[in-house]
């Protein structure tokens, strides 16, 4: 007899996720996921000016501050046909890289890492052999015997006091746990070694984008960071260096313990490797753009469809029309007024609330779609459409990534294991990885180019009569982010915003296609359904963010808690 499990909330942080699933002989058969809360920010910004557009919609989100702004601003900008100076371009790339550091480590410590790693057992754990473990994966200094020692005695003391702060409420002792003690006790270490290098992170964003959270120096047409090396007031070259030495620091941490813990926990949890694909349609924006007019990027944008690598075919800048005419949104399952699916610019949002209907409309989320079909968004998909055009840097990485999951595992493994619940975590790891070694190679170019006496931050936008459309298109850390405008008279007219968990969080479309969460829950194993822990760990894995999703809150929202998974 299937059973039915409803989950709600879902996530540990930017909660409003519900899942229901429904197991039968111990694995989902049926998944739906459900966006709860509404906003309506699209239809706050209509009749607005352009320009002020990225203050309002940056507020769609506290965790993806930044790319909600870059991508408005990118929208604008596209409409009017606007290029922006080189140092506003290196800057942007400077922010949108360090947030993406941040998100990241925040996502696998944070919001994930205790899906697999229990917490408790690491009290078992003999911090001598937790050291040797950790050796044999990075000589990063904290790995030393004193400090794991030092981390069992704060634990203990955590257990004994009876309040277990930010390790409370998870199911420890769970039998989907299958870490030795000592894996547990190097993670929960690493996790809150993790909350220095996320303030390292949170500083230099701060210093280069002007406030953390949220970017205050943008604007439609460059930044407003104005830039003297020798003034105190302004970006100079002791502020540059400050932002460096951070960076420097974050990528340490990065690729000494992140990427080594996520290749640790993928190797030692192999039973996984096969579970949590889902919709292997993968769509990329390009990002990281090298030069003013965003020709040349150092990240690639594409899409490969059934995972079939073969099928690659490049979005090759912010405007290409090959992803601009494709995507669409379907309401045929959401909570709005009819059941159309529309291009973006075409798009309306106007709110009609049932109520959780199974066979009928269960969720805030619209269903995006590209050339009729879902996609997955976010590190995998760039990681995918990268490797499948050989990216250098996308291919070296994962090939290391791998080769190091293969030694730890003890089995040779290959791209093939990335499409799984554990390749999202393997691919976001290498992601990071990728970031930071950007992040410097942007400052390098910032610097450069401020040598050569270029001071150029901002080019004025002009405003003519008559109607512009333009998409902004950014690879936020959940993936393509696109915000669609339409200005008429300069003045907003139309706004879409088309974001990466709704295109992996939206529900089926008018064809019963489900969205990536919930085909990715299909056949995963289900130990005890009072405690569905792996249907936290394939979601999770996909970093969900509502608030983003559905950027809009239902204050009359109804309470449907079965089981609580924190
Ligand atoms: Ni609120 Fe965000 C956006 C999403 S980015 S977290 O856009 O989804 O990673
Ligand atoms: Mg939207």
């Amino acid at each position: 007899m299937a059973q039915r499990i409803t989950i709600d909330p879902l996530t540990r942080i930017e909660g409003h996720l519900r899942v229901d699933v429904e197991v039968d002989g111990g694995e989902v058969t049926k998944a739906w996921s459900s966006g709860q809360m509404f906003r309506g920010l699209e239809n706050i910004l209509k009749g607005r000016d352009p320009r002020d557009a990225w203050l309002f919609v940056q507020r769609i989100c506290g965790v993806c501050t930044t790319v909600h702004a870059l991508a408005s601003v990118r929208s604008v900008e596209d409409a009017l046909k606007l290029e922006i100076p080189k140092n506003a371009q290196y800057i942007r790339n400077l922010v949108q890289s360090i947030h993406a550091l941040h998100d990241h480590i925040v996502h696998f410590y944070a919001l994930s890492a205790l899906d697999w790693v229990d917490v408790v057992s690491a009290l078992d754990a003999d911090p001598v052999a937790t050291s040797k473990l950790a050796e044999t994966l990075s000589d990063w200094p904290g790995n030393s015997s004193k400090r794991f020692q030092a981390v069992k005695d704060k634990l203990k003391g955590l257990v004994a006091s009876g309040q277990l702060g930010p390790f409370a409420n998870a199911y420890w002792g769970h039998p989907a746990m299958k870490l030795p003690p000592e894996a547990n006790l190097m993670a929960v270490s690493h996790y809150l070694e993790a909350l220095d290098y996320q303030r390292k992170a949170t500083q230099a964003y701060a210093v280069i984008s002007g406030k953390n959270p949220h970017v205050q120096n943008l604007s439609v047409g460059g930044v407003t960071a104005a830039i003297n090396p020798d003034s105190d007031s302004t970006l100079n070259v002791e502020r540059l260096y400050m932002v460096k030495q951070l960076v420097e620091e974050v990528r340490g941490f990065i690729n000494n313990v992140y990427l080594t813990d996520v290749v640790a926990v993928g190797a030692l949890y192999k039973e996984w490797l096969p579970y949590g694909a889902g919709v292997t349609n993968y769509l990329a924006a390009p990002d990281m753009p090298t030069d003013g007019a965003a020709t040349q990027f150092d990240l690639p944008g594409g899409t490969v469809m059934n995972g079939d690598i073969g099928s690659v075919k490049p979005i090759s800048n912010l405007s290409d029309d090959y992803f601009k005419s494709n995507v669409e949104e379907s309401i045929a399952r959401a909570w709005y007024d009819g059941d159309w699916s529309k291009h973006p610019w075409e798009e309306s949002t106007d709110a009609k609330y049932t109520d959780f209907e199974p066979e009928g409309k269960y969720t805030w989320l619209k269903a995006p779609r590209f050339e009729g079909k879902p996609m997955q968004v976010g590190p995998l998909a760039q990681m995918v459409v990268g490797y499948a055009q050989g990216h250098e840097m996308t291919v070296r990485n994962v090939d290391a990534a791998l080769s190091k999951i293969s030694a730890v595992a003890g089995v040779n493994v290959g791209p093939e294991i990335l499409h799984s619940t554990i390749g999202r975590h393997a691919a976001r790891a290498v992601r990071a990885s990728m970031m930071a070694e950007l992040a410097l190679k942007h400052w390098d170019l910032l610097i450069n180019n401020i040598e050569t006496g270029d001071l150029e931050i901002f080019n004025p936008p002009t405003f003519p009569k008559g109607e512009q459309r333009g998409v902004g298109v950014h690879e936020a850390p959940r993936g393509l982010l696109s915000h669609w405008c339409v200005i008429q008279d300069g003045k907003i007219k139309n706004y879409q915003c088309v974001v990466p968990s709704t295109w992996n969080g939206g529900p089926r479309d008018a064809e019963g296609q489900p969205g990536p969460y919930e085909a990715s829950l299909l056949g995963n194993p289900i130990a005890d359904a009072e405690k569905p822990l792996e249907v936290l760990r394939t979601i999770h894995s996909f970093d969900p963010c509502i608030a983003c999703a559905v950027h809009m809150l239902d204050p009359e929202g109804k309470e449907v808690v079965k089981v609580k998974a924190l």
